[in-house]
């Protein structure tokens, strides 16, 4: 299997199920944006955007997609939820709300307070009050539960946890509540999530270094 990743940008997703699930895999780390810094990287996905992922014949593009793809091939009742199981539903639920409602909102407050300050304010205001009224659904249902679903740690908790360590890195980490702000000392404690972390440590100029400025 093969990754393409920038640090802490979605693919982490990946990179941290990996490490969950013990699985080997060729890491490419890139410099962010890779459309600016890694032109080269259009050749693996023309989007430009990571994560880009091979198993084989497979290719993706979508972090949730892909950390659902290995649950079930890898780990189908650890990560993965089966689908007969009476949680199948509820799960499913919760990888798409880590990314569509939960990192849609951030994505918009990192580009206009961090890559394009001044151009448009008001709209990182807002979708950083949008997503912290996002994060009352799972600040009440982890109020008696450890992790979101199925009674264990699964990639539904890699999905909405990657949201919260976005949202972490964007100073929004204060205004959580109690329940979240628990639920991300447990996830950021796990072995899984530390080792991502660690494979992930590079020099950015060193990064950069390899794949040279670029004028696209
Ligand atoms: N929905 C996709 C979004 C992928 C995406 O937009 N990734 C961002 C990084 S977090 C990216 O590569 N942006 C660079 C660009 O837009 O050029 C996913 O979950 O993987």
């Amino acid at each position: 299997m093969e990754l393409w990743h920038a640090p802490d940008a979605r693919s982490f997703r990946v990179l941290w199920a990996m490490e969950e699930l013990g699985l080997p895999c060729e890491l490419h780390l890139l410099p962010f944006p890779p459309r600016a810094h890694a032109p080269d990287y259009l050749d693996v996905n023309p989007l430009g955007t990571v994560p880009a992922f091979r198993d084989g014949e497979t290719f993706m593009t979508e972090s949730v997609a892909i950390i659902q793809y290995l649950a079930a091939r890898h780990d189908p009742d650890g990560l993965g939820v089966r689908i007969d199981d009476a949680a199948y539903g509820e799960w499913l639920n919760w990888l798409h709300f880590g990314e569509a409602t939960l990192t849609f909102p951030l994505t918009l407050v990192l580009r206009y307070r961090q890559f394009e300050p001044g151009r448009a304010e008001i709209v990182a205001e807002d979708y950083a009050r949008w997503f912290m009224s996002r994060l009352r659904y799972p600040e009440a249902v982890l109020a008696d539960r450890e992790w979101l679903v199925a009674d264990r740690f699964t990639a539904a908790d890699i999905s909405v946890g990657y949201a919260l360590l976005l949202s972490d890195y964007l100073g929004l980490s204060p205004y959580w509540k109690e329940n979240t702000a628990r639920y991300w000392d447990r996830l950021h404690a796990r072995k899984g999530f530390k080792a991502a972390k660690a494979r992930q440590k590079v020099n950015l100029n060193q990064l950069l270094g390899e794949f040279g400025p670029s004028e696209k």
